[in-house]
């Protein structure tokens, strides 16, 4: 009987050593905000300070994976968005207000190419006037080529589920290459892959709805050979052009960190969700496969980030059964999951190890009266501050984003712009912490820092 006591207890003491090895190699870091002088700005002359739009989220009237999803699982349409299409010179004016020297947008693959083979030159050209627009403002064009939407067709075969139909995907990212890449040089290949791959295949609230961890696995493994084909083809075509992956750096932090169950689907979910993937960026391994042209593709990593996830034994199956869990003294955003500005600093040290410039390509919180966004835009511009500060290579603040647009599964009840749109009227109206970049107004209501005559939340 006693040996079992002694096993019993060698396995506590094991356990214990294990998760408080845990604790001090995995901190969660919190800071001190109300002792933090958020004013206390700095960045490089050639900084770039912008805004991030997708397509299908904008543009309107778009027939593709996505509306075919909305339809099927009676989920609130996209239908008419933000009337981007028609919209957009206005739009660009919102940008040259705002004073933003970078704009992030996303092409639809499936206005371009709507049957396999059949290309729509009048749509091909309205984006290559969109780009020159652009660039007539001094906006720095940065093009999607694949943000979580595509052609009905397309998903028809399988879409990044069967690696049979890369070549549809790579013959379009070359089609819209050779159009613009003339006057775009900064190029994301794809938006979130992990994202894409986990809500689509995992928890099933993004098309195509399938649940399964190796199908997940390998449509992961489909978009990195995806992103490498396209990198090594488009280098090819133009090699002084930027390519890189808007990558979502999402923390997993167990929600008890004495919980060495916690811990374990913490570190899963972490492996699962950024270590695989910069992995298989920087060995061209990725999941137990060998990703052909991936190792070293990426001119710049793009950083989504928004927040942590604090794990437990509950594995979420599905968004709606996602219980977002914060930390006692966190503030918790519109979406459910807490404002961790903290995180935005564990991110960048995450991407850095990939050693190439960082865009910050997304970042933003949904807040529809505005009231955390300005704490919100502070500490996030802080955090990169000080990470510049002590030599982070970033080049570009891309907020999330321009005006309120379709938040997949959750509809239009999330609002993330610096613009409110009244989608009845389609007004936009710029929120008073949406003075990103301002010459004036905004300093009249309290906001803002002044860097060196650029003014800024
Ligand atoms: C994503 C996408 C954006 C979202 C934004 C807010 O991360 O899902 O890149 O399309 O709208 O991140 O959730």
């Amino acid at each position: 009987m006693w040996h079992w006591a002694a096993a019993a207890s060698s396995l506590v003491i094991v356990i214990f050593l294990l998760v408080s090895r845990l604790r001090r190699r995995h901190p969660e870091t919190h800071y001190d905000w109300g002792n933090i002088d958020l004013g206390d700005l700095s960045f490089p002359s050639g900084f770039l300070w912008g805004t991030a739009t997708a397509a299908h989220q904008i543009e309107g009237g778009l027939t593709n994976n996505w509306s075919d999803f909305e339809e099927d699982r009676g989920l609130e349409r996209s239908g008419a968005a933000c009337e981007h299409w028609t919209l957009w010179r206005d739009d660009f004016q919102l940008l040259s207000d705002l004073g933003v020297g970078s704009y992030r947008f996303s092409v639809e693959w499936s206005r371009l190419e709507p049957e396999p083979g059949s290309w729509d030159e009048g749509e091909m050209r309205v984006y290559s006037d969109m780009v020159d627009d652009l660039v007539s403002r001094g906006i720095r064009p940065m093009v999607t080529l694949h943000h979580f939407s595509h052609p009905t067709w397309w998903e028809e075969r399988g879409g990044f589920a069967d690696r049979r139909n890369l070549p549809d995907f790579l013959s379009y990212c070359e089609r819209v290459f050779d159009e613009l890449s003339d006057r775009v040089e900064y190029w994301c290949t794809i938006n979130e892959p992990t994202v894409f791959s986990a809500m689509g295949y995992t928890l099933g609230q993004f098309p195509p709805g399938k649940r399964g961890i190796r199908l997940t696995m390998r449509v992961m493994r489909n978009l990195m050979r995806g992103h490498a084909m396209v990198y090594r083809s488009l280098k090819g075509r133009r090699p002084e052009c930027q390519l890189g992956v808007a990558k979502n750096v999402t923390l997993f932090d167990p929600a008890s960190r004495w919980s060495p169950v916690d811990w374990l689907v913490a570190r899963i979910l972490e492996w699962l969700w950024n270590g695989s993937w910069r992995k298989g960026m920087t060995t061209g391994r990725m999941l137990g496969s060998r990703i052909p042209g991936a190792k070293d593709s990426l001119d710049f990593v793009g950083l989504n980030y928004y927040t942590h996830f604090l794990t437990g034994l509950f594995l979420p199956t599905a968004t709606k059964e996602l219980q977002f869990a914060k930390r006692e003294h966190e503030v918790a955003t519109e979406f459910g999951y807490p404002m961790y500005a903290e995180g935005f600093r564990r991110a960048i040290d995450f991407v850095s190890e990939l050693g190439v410039p960082i865009e910050i390509t997304e970042n933003g919180v949904a807040d529809a009266e505005d009231t955390l966004r300005p704490e919100h835009i502070r500490r996030h511009l802080w955090v990169v501050s000080e990470a510049i500060k002590e030599g982070h290579d970033i080049r570009s603040y891309h907020h999330w984003s321009l005006m309120d647009n379709f938040e997949w599964a959750e509809g239009y009840s999330m609002r993330f712009g610096l613009h409110a749109v009244d989608f009845q009227t389609q007004e936009r109206a710029l929120r008073k912490s949406g003075c990103l970049l301002y010459t004036s107004d905004a300093a009249d209501e309290g906001l803002g820092v002044d860097l060196g005559g650029r003014r800024i939340i």
